[in-house]
């Protein structure tokens, strides 16, 4: 696996990436100001491109439901939210029109002189308790939108974030959330192709979880199908929590295929990052039913099927449950000072 501080020196920040690094500091320097409570909520899936001019890449799975309705329930909280997404994926209020649905609620009535559009009555009630809060979160400026796409602009982020985040100290939670790829191609051996290479090519994937993976592993192609060979992510959560923001609330997120692996899994990742709780769940029972796993704890938390009938998210209890420990976890380092 490459070394984190090897993946910053071979990788080169994504081009927004100073701006990005100014509307950080920015907002955090505000906040910090007012002794504001913090969040930053990663979402969304990070891709890996398989070379440079990207047309084709690997991606991670995640609509952004997690972190875009998290966001907003840590806003009903009083917290200022970094959300950090994966760029078209779900946003916080916006997601709950997605598609036709924002259009449907709206009626045109014209006539010679002009065109009036109007919500439709019977979406007023569904739409302007929404508008209302998106309205409030942004004239308090207590939402700040970063997106990225690929896991290398994901990591360039992150970190520029935490380094921001810093000056919180304790007051700072960081809910990752983001579905962030284990393997990726290394800049130095990404495929350069001619646009005729592209079009005839037909593409077979060779996943190699190589320790000593050289640069010799060139991505093969010509005119057959190529091997693509993937590098293994540096786990970013190891400097997170010594270096970068050591003594902020941190929650990673744990997705699992198999159950019997969930707690098991977490309890590995909280041992080895040392971090605060890991919120673990599987991929196909992911809206109702997460295992919060904590150094000294594991227990559920689980919509029932009339709680999700009525509407009820599993983002309210989960990050309801993340603020009351947070709370605990400030009143802790108040009394050791
Ligand atoms: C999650 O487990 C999220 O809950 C989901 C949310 C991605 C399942 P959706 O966006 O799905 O609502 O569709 N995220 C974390 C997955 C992850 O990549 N964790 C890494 C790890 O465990 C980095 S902390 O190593």
């Amino acid at each position: 696996m490459t070394h984190w501080e090897d993946f910053y020196n071979t990788h080169l920040p994504p081009a927004d990436f100073e701006d990005n690094r100014s509307l950080l500091k920015e907002f955090c320097e505000r906040h910090n100001k007012l002794q504001n409570r913090i969040v930053l909520v990663t979402s969304g899936g990070t891709t890996v491109p398989l070379e440079h001019n990207t047309v084709r890449f690997v991606d991670n799975f995640s609509a952004g439901t997690r972190g875009s309705a998290s966001a907003e329930y840590f806003l009903d909280h009083d917290y200022a939210v970094i959300f950090m997404h994966r760029h078209k994926s779900l946003e916080p209020f916006t997601r709950h029109f997605t598609g036709q649905q924002f259009f449907d609620m709206l009626d045109i009535a014209d006539n010679s002189q002009s065109s009036t559009i109007a919500i439709k009555p019977d979406s007023v009630d569904v739409f302007a308790p929404v508008l209302a809060k998106y309205k409030i979160a942004r004239e308090t400026q207590m939402i700040l939108y970063v997106n990225f796409t690929s896991v290398v602009d994901y990591m360039w982020l992150l970190r520029a974030a935490c380094e921001c985040l810093a000056a919180f100290e304790e007051r700072a939670v960081l809910y990752l959330a983001a579905a962030v790829s284990d393997f990726y191609i290394p800049e130095d051996m990404m495929h350069r192709p001619s646009p005729v290479a592209l079009l005839k090519s037909k593409l077979k994937f060779h996943f190699v979880r190589s320790q000593n993976f050289s640069p010799t592993h060139k991505m093969q192609s010509g005119d057959g199908a190529p091997t693509i060979s993937l590098q293994l992510v540096p786990k970013m959560l190891a400097p997170l929590a010594s270096l970068w923001v050591p003594h902020a609330f941190v929650v990673s997120f744990k997705l699992e295929t198999d159950e019997n692996l969930l707690i098991v899994k977490a309890r590995d990742s909280l041992n080895k990052y040392k971090h605060k709780l890991v919120i673990a769940n599987v991929l196909q029972t992911r809206k109702h039913r997460v295992v919060f796993v904590t150094p000294t704890d594991s227990y559920e938390l689980h919509l029932s099927r009339e709680q999700a009938l009525q509407g009820l998210e599993i983002e309210e209890p989960i990050v309801a449950d993340v603020v009351q420990k947070h709370g605990d976890f400030i009143s802790s380092a108040e009394q050791r000072q």
